[in-house]
């Protein structure tokens, strides 16, 4: 059976719990990264050598980095679905995907760590601001991109929706200051629908 190494609070993990459960298949997970260890223990290291959550075996094929898993499981279970048939739809549904890690992940991470695992009174609140109003510009660009579609790639949920809505919940979740951007609330509104996102999740941040 599939195994998954990673705790559930990692937005990493998260992605490829939801995916696995969009796609309805069984797997076997074991908690690991931050308090749980594991991640420096010889045989993880020998399967991820990075010592970061999440790393899957699937039958003895073993890969790391959230968005490959994502990308791998849904082309392997999720042709037609999660992993769209038209190269372009696939493509833009893939270049959002990108997008979190270059643009939101590097902003969102410091507010992330800053608001939910670093004691008040040792918190930058000028960093957290900057990085904070920054992601409102960011989330801008999705706000434009959306026009009148249901998810980021067209009228469809696809695989980029998931690594998308991970941060999309983080940043509703988070306590900062957001510009109204309606089209993403609306999506937002459209996401929470989804039993695996609410299993996943819509989790309190730790
Ligand atoms: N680019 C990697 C990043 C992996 C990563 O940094 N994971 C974090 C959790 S979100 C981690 O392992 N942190 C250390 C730990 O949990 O011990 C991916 O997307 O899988």
């Amino acid at each position: 059976m599939l195994k998954v190494w990673g705790r559930i609070n990692s937005s990493n993990v998260q992605k490829v719990l939801w995916a696995l459960a969009e796609l309805r298949l069984p797997y076997e997970r074991v908690d690991a990264g931050l308090a749980f260890g594991v991640v420096n223990d010889p045989f993880y290291v020998k399967m991820n050598p990075n010592s970061r959550v999440p790393t899957i075996d699937d039958d003895g094929f073993v890969l790391w980095e959230s968005n490959a898993i994502v990308r791998y499981l849904a082309g392997k279970h999720g042709v037609g679905s999660l992993y769209p048939n038209d190269p372009r739809v696939r493509a833009d549904s893939d270049r959002w995907m990108d997008w979190t890690s270059n643009h939101v992940g590097p902003s969102i991470t410091p507010v992330f760590w800053g608001l939910i695992r670093t004691p008040p009174e040792k918190r930058n609140m000028t960093l957290i601001e900057a990085e904070a109003e920054k992601l409102g510009q960011i989330f801008g660009v999705l706000e434009q991109s959306l026009g009148d579609k249901a998810y980021v790639a067209g009228n469809d949920f696809t695989m980029g929706d998931i690594v998308v809505g991970v941060f999309v919940y983080r940043w509703y979740a988070l306590d900062v200051k957001r510009p109204s951007l309606p089209r993403i609330e609306a999506y937002y509104e459209r996401l929470k629908q989804r039993p695996p996102y609410q299993q996943h999740i819509m989790r309190p941040l730790s």
